[in-house]
């Protein structure tokens, strides 16, 4: 009787102790804003958040807006801001005009990780102020993306001729540290001209007709570096409607599923997938880690998967292609 007495005791103990703690399991809402919602890339990384938050508990909100474009971006951030999410993942679409209304977060008490791209210098917590106040960024190295992608370029073109940078616009921290690792690679080839860079508003049908536009100056040209998703596809379609399929080399970055066509087919020579769902499910991890009281790294690098002609059929290197 004294034993069953006293395990009934133990039990009654145990489950005070067990019931605030449960009491305490609080459901937390992450929100993820993309740079924009249609981009196969972003939906890739939602679906990354979208894993972690589920083996988490967590509540994910995904809003975005329709284009890559801080004018529209910010007031979806606002948006999200007057909810009051526990913590907000954000791609910033510009270094700059994003500090500000990410700082309207941070001073509401909202803590702020970047995914994908960055604000300031990228540099964050350092004490230093100004645009230091996210807790941690997540990304590809989008310098090493560069290197790796004039690499690719240089040994297409057998390292001699003219090529350009077909890029979204300035101020975007993703696509400036490409092209920057794209021209630091290229310096040291130097039977290669880099000719000035096409921005092209993120618009795939602007980058087909730069693409035309400067084939039709320069007839030499052999290569071109698609900087991200629209910008490849853009530049490739350029090519294949000058009818220069295999004589203007592409070199694409990201993978939507529409570049395995255009790899077969002999259009683009090497694609750099990027690993969205993995940033994705760091962001998710990292908010929720830094909301249960763990510290979290200040920056999280993701990897990068090289695709081209001889690999795409290999399952472990298709299932990093992008979902649509
Ligand atoms: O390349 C990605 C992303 O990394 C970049 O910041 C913006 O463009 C993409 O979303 C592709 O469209």
């Amino acid at each position: 009787k004294k034993i069953v007495a006293a395990l009934a005791a133990l039990a009654v103990s145990a489950a005070v102790l067990i019931a605030p703690a449960q009491a305490q399991d609080k459901k937390y809402t992450i929100a993820l804003i993309p740079g924009l919602t249609t981009d196969g890339f972003y939906i890739t990384m939602r679906k990354g958040a979208q894993a972690a938050a589920d083996a988490l508990g967590v509540n994910l909100v995904f809003q975005g807006a329709p284009d890559f474009n801080p004018v529209t971006q910010v007031p979806v951030l606002d948006a999200v801001i007057a909810k009051k999410p526990d913590a907000i993942l954000i791609a910033p679409t510009d270094k700059v005009q994003l500090v500000e209304p990410l700082r309207k977060a941070n001073d509401a008490g909202i803590p702020v990780i970047t995914v994908d791209t960055f604000i300031g210098s990228g540099v964050y917590q350092t004490g230093g102020g100004g645009a230091d106040f996210p807790l941690s960024y997540i990304a590809s190295d989008n310098v090493l993306g560069g290197e790796i992608a004039a690499r690719a370029l240089a040994t297409s073109i057998g390292d001699k001729g003219k090529v350009y940078v077909s890029n979204v616009k300035p101020g975007i921290s993703t696509t400036d540290q490409r092209e920057e690792g794209f021209k630091k690679e290229m310096a040291k080839h130097p039977g290669i001209t880099v000719l000035e860079t096409q921005f092209n508003d993120d618009d795939a049908n602007k980058a087909a007709s730069q693409l035309q536009a400067v084939f039709a100056r320069n007839p030499d040209l052999v290569g071109v570096f698609g900087a991200n998703l629209f910008s490849a596809l853009g530049a490739a379609n350029g090519v294949k409607q000058a009818g220069q399929t295999g004589t203007v080399k592409v070199v694409a970055f990201d993978a939507p599923t529409s570049i395995v066509d255009n790899i077969n087919t002999g259009l683009v020579d090497v694609a750099i997938a990027q690993h969205p769902a993995e940033i994705g499910y760091y962001g998710v991890v990292s908010a929720y880690a830094h909301l249960t009281g763990h510290s979290i790294p200040v920056t999280i690098g993701t990897g990068f998967t090289i695709m081209n002609k001889s690999n795409i059929a290999d399952p472990n290197i298709s299932k990093y292609l992008y979902s649509e």
